[in-house]
């Protein structure tokens, strides 16, 4: 007797089974469409945050201090824009086409980071980036690694090695200016004391507020919660700041012997709701750079489309 196929509700088993046992989950497996539209929403998100981040530290190219530092900058830029392909590419293998996903970036159906919407006031703000904003952002990341979707896994684990530079430029350049003349370690200081609570807010809302984390979890999406890895960020940064002779603007900052972690101050989750719902102090400035440069590019797509069309036609290729 043939055997029948698999009911929806035998294949949801099959499929959280799989999750359960760590299988990583291939574009050609069966996937809930729920999970594929989470897992969507998360790497499109995480595609434009990379590719919208390269704007703030963007604006200081022209103004770096040295060559030096300019040659840095400008790699590390350029590496945000190779995350962002990596990611895009990722997005697609869900089904959906690059130029779909920035349609809904345009039109504000997906988001970016709310900590791409703070201006970069001084040459320090690149330091504090570098330090607390990828170092967040590694945080982050490297529990992505082990995510259950492997396009996107496997695009974190390269985006991590690049991060850890990113990171270790950013500390040397506070470094360097926390160990410079006064007015320099006052503009340092100046910059973690701006950056501190937004990259804090990079983690996402308290676990008890978050919509998404229970299900995302379950799913293996996100392996470790926002609260987590918000504690883990903490207790990494106090240290650095102190080797970098910076304070961290947080009162009731203190070592908690009794959980083995430090204790922070409240966040203002007001703030966080205003800057993601489009009320930040760059947003409308940051999203009409993007679109500037996406028409501006127009003129390369339809060429790249038009030689891929060409090439694909057996009958065009030359012989
Ligand atoms: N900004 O239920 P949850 C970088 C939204 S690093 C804006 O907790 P989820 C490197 C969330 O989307 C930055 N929105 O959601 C770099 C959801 O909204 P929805 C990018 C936020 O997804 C460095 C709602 O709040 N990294 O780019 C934010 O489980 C320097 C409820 O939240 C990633 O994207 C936020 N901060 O957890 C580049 C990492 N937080 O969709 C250049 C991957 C939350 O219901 C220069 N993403 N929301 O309308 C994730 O790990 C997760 O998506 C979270 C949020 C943790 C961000």
């Amino acid at each position: 007797m043939a055997q029948e196929a698999p009911g929806e509700d035998q294949r949801a088993a099959g499929f959280q089974a799989l999750v359960d046992a760590d299988h990583r989950l291939e574009p050609r497996d069966w996937l809930p469409d729920r999970y594929r539209s989470m897992v969507l929403r998360q790497i499109a998100q995480h595609a434009h945050s990379e590719v919208i981040g390269m704007q703030p530290e963007g604006n200081w190219i022209t103004r770096a201090p040295s060559l030096r530092r300019k040659a840095i900058l400008l790699a590390k830029v350029q590496d945000e824009a190779g995350h962002g392909l990596y990611l895009y590419a990722a997005a697609e293998t869900l089904g959906v086409a690059r130029e779909e996903l920035v349609a809904r970036l345009h039109d504000g159906r997906q988001k970016y980071s709310s900590i791409f919407n703070y201006p970069t006031r001084t040459w320090a703000d690149v330091g504090a980036i570098g330090w607390l904003v990828d170092g967040a952002a590694i945080t982050n990341q490297l529990a992505l690694t082990r995510t259950s979707y492997g396009p996107y896994a496997r695009a974190m684990v390269r985006i991590c090695r690049e991060e850890s530079f990113h990171q270790r430029q950013g500390f040397e350049l506070l470094w360097a200016l926390a160990r410079g003349t006064e007015a320099q370690r006052r503009m340092a200081q100046d910059a973690v004391d701006r950056w501190w609570w937004p990259t804090l807010m990079m983690f996402g809302p308290p676990d008890a507020r978050s919509p998404h984390t229970a299900q995302s979890m379950a799913w293996r999406i996100k392996r470790v919660s926002n609260d987590e890895l918000r504690q883990r960020f903490v207790d990494m940064a106090v240290p650095q700041a102190a080797a970098l002779g910076l304070t961290l603007p947080d009162p009731e900052l203190r070592w908690n012997a009794d959980r083995g972690h430090h204790d922070f101050g409240p966040i203002d989750w007001e703030e966080f709701q205003r800057v993601v719902g489009g009320d930040g102090p760059c947003n409308a400035e940051r999203l009409r750079v993007h679109r500037a440069a996406h028409d501006d590019g127009a003129w390369v797509r339809a060429a790249a489309a038009a030689f891929a069309a060409k090439h694909r036609d057996p009958v065009a290729v030359p012989a």
